[in-house]
């Protein structure tokens, strides 16, 4: 996990108990994160939260994956769909509650909501796009301070079609700047399909600029985390910017509502999600102890929330 976790706002039993097998860890990490959105799209069904929300259910292993890999120093750029990035970063539940609640105590006093997030270490931004230059310069900072610290930016299938994103990628390679771009292809954008949307090729949108990709069509944590781990480390060994191309699947719908998938894709795609991949490495009894301590932690964080001012 990065180290510039708030500790304040953290609670082992959503981030890690000290001691316990990573496998657990891992499980209890992406456990987090779907119930956190779960809970959030209760609340919002309950008239409890004001404005959007994108969940990232179904694509936890990727943000538990990557973070693995970081440190402090390292930033990390998100986009609309930014829950998960962001709590596998810092682990601060109360702080991103409290934030979509619009509270003060919220990671940005309440004022960035679900989609912009201005943290230590994190940035997130919900045009599409937007924050691939912002990533790209502090990278560009930490390459000229000399340090190894890295820039990493998710982005989704769909945000291929932002121009900005191929102008950066150019000057990144041309100045072998220390960014990993993770490309999430979920492979969805809204309701239109990646083939309706994508000419050519994933690797050749990137291979273009010289930049290597490496792809992986899977939602198992521990193969995700294999390929980080080497690409951050290439990236973190100044060998300039790579991209991690993730095929996964989003189980729920694009934000609190819209959805025209089909359904049959979509129960397909439940019997392969990170829980279940992943959840076979841990007894019965091992998956529903971290369940049960996930959901008091989470009902104390959703009750902390509730009464702030
Ligand atoms: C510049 C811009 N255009 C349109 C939107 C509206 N919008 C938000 S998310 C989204 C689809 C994004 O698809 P993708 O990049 O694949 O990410 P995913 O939602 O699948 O995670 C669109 C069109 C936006 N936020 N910004």
């Amino acid at each position: 996990m990065s180290t510039a976790l708030a500790p304040a706002r953290t609670d082992e039993r959503l981030t890690g108990v000290p001691g316990e097998p990573l496998d657990h860890r891992r499980y209890r990490r992406m456990r987090f994160i779907r119930r956190f959105e779960e809970t959030l799209l209760q609340l919002f069904e309950e008239g409890a939260l004001n404005g959007t929300t994108h969940a990232c259910i179904g694509q936890e292993a990727d943000a538990v994956a990557v973070t693995e890999h970081l440190t402090e120093g390292d930033h990390i750029f998100s986009n609309h769909r930014c829950h998960g990035h962001y709590l596998a970063h810092s682990g601060d539940a109360l702080g991103l509650m409290a934030e979509i609640m619009g509270k003060e105590a919220g990671v940005c006093r309440g004022l960035g909501g679900s989609q912009h997030i201005c943290a230590p270490g994190f940035k997130s931004n919900g045009v599409q796009g937007g924050i691939v230059p912002n990533a790209a310069g502090i990278a560009l900072a930490n390459q000229l301070s000399g340090n190894d610290a890295v820039s990493v930016v998710f982005i989704g299938d769909g945000t291929l079609g932002e121009g900005v994103v191929y102008e950066t990628l150019n000057m990144a390679s041309l100045w072998k700047l220390p960014l990993l771009v993770v490309c999430e292809d979920n492979r969805w954008a809204q309701s239109t399909p990646i083939a309706a949307n994508m000419a050519g090729s994933f690797p050749g949108r990137f291979s273009a600029f010289g930049v290597p990709v490496r792809s992986v069509d899977s939602t198992d944590v521990a193969e995700i985390s294999q390929a980080a781990g080497q690409e951050i480390a290439a990236v973190r060994a100044g060998e300039g910017p790579r991209v991690l191309l993730i095929h996964t699947y989003r189980l729920c719908h694009h934000s609190k509502s819209d959805d025209e998938r089909p359904e049959q894709e979509i129960a397909e795609r439940w019997l392969v999600e990170p829980l279940v991949v992943h959840g076979r490495r841990l007894s019965d009894s091992d998956r529903l102890r971290i369940d049960d301590e996930v959901e008091t932690a989470l009902g104390e964080v959703v009750a902390t929330a509730r009464a702030l001012p």
